[in-house]
């Protein structure tokens, strides 16, 4: 019956506020181009489009202090992102957000947190995201979303959506990992937080990653959000992103995770960021990303 079919609901927010590099601002677009609400409609889902969160551009507005570039732009489209994604998970329907640059987590997080008792949460990444004011070499917001969702950064950021922590550090893996400031080594180990890094997705495969990774999210939570950076790929899978480290995630190995991470029907929200048309090659990136989101929801070989 067409009413019993599970609902997705997808969320675009075209930011780049919080990344030197224009372009990710046509993360949303690009994804949309490779078929995204297709793919699902073909999957037996009941898609639900919701365009487009408004976000300022950059030259239109004071980058204000340095070393937290656009904190008040940021905090107010995060803000209203947090409530669009409460309404959503009221609505009983999967939220599918698309963006922007990686600094969208913050709000994405706030939102389908709220209702929850314990979240757990997948950051596939390449970075830790794990950065401060104090510890961010860059003083971009997308390399701070993780330690804010776990209560540590500016009040405007962390209080987001009026409560905080969003997620507690035992419930937390980062799969990917490759790039970490000193600030962010230093944080993993005080919180303890499961950081599978390339070396360790060489060493143990991905398919014992992921069942560790299960595992952690997984112990005592009512959800799981996927927060994906399409950096946390290798630049030769994916090309179109701001940021890229070489030696990453194949392919191959992230659409095992996702085909995992589907099987153990765990998540409850996901989010697909950093894809950026302007450095990708024939929206290579945004294809990949949409493939990986097929396997998220179901999607079979055979
Ligand atoms: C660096 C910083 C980052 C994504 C780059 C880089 C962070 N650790 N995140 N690209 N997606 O500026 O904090
Ligand atoms: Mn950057
Ligand atoms: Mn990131
Ligand atoms: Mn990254």
């Amino acid at each position: 019956k067409d009413n019993q079919r599970q609902g997705i609901t997808i969320i675009g927010v075209p930011m780049d506020l919080g990344a030197d590099r224009r372009g990710v601002d046509m993360g949303p677009s690009a994804i949309r181009y490779a078929s995204v609400q297709e793919k699902l409609t073909l999957l037996g889902f009941d898609v639900k489009d919701l365009g487009n969160l408004q976000v300022p551009t950059p030259e239109s507005y004071d980058v204000g202090e340095t070393h937290l570039k656009y904190l008040r732009e940021i905090t107010s489209v995060n803000e209203e992102l947090a409530e669009t994604l409460d309404k959503v998970v009221l609505e009983g329907c999967f939220p599918l957000v698309l963006g922007g640059d990686h600094s969208i987590a913050i709000g994405t997080i706030a939102g389908v947190a709220k209702r929850r008792k314990r979240m757990g949460l997948v950051w596939f990444d390449a970075h830790g995201d794990l950065n401060t004011a104090e510890t961010s070499p860059t003083g971009n917001i997308h390399g701070m979303p993780l330690a804010v969702s776990l209560g540590i950064g500016h009040p405007d950021l962390v209080n987001l959506a009026g409560f905080t922590p969003k997620v507690q550090p035992e419930n937390i893996v980062v799969i990917g990992a490759r790039s970490l400031d000193e600030g962010e080594r230093h944080l993993i180990r005080e919180k303890g937080i499961r950081v599978f890094t390339m070396h360790d997705i060489d060493r143990l495969g991905m398919g014992r990653v992921i069942e560790e990774s299960i595992d952690i999210v997984s112990k005592d939570t009512d959800s799981v959000h996927l927060s994906l950076d399409l950096d946390g790929m290798d630049p030769k899978d994916a090309p179109g992103v701001g940021t890229p480290v070489p030696g990453g995630i194949s392919y191959r190995e992230s659409h095992l995770a996702m085909e995992m991470l589907s099987d153990a029907g765990v998540l409850t929200s996901a989010e697909f960021v950093e894809v950026n048309p302007i450095l990708d090659r024939k929206n290579c990136t945004a294809q990949a990303a949409v493939a990986l989101i097929g396997s998220v929801f179901g999607e079979k070989i055979l």
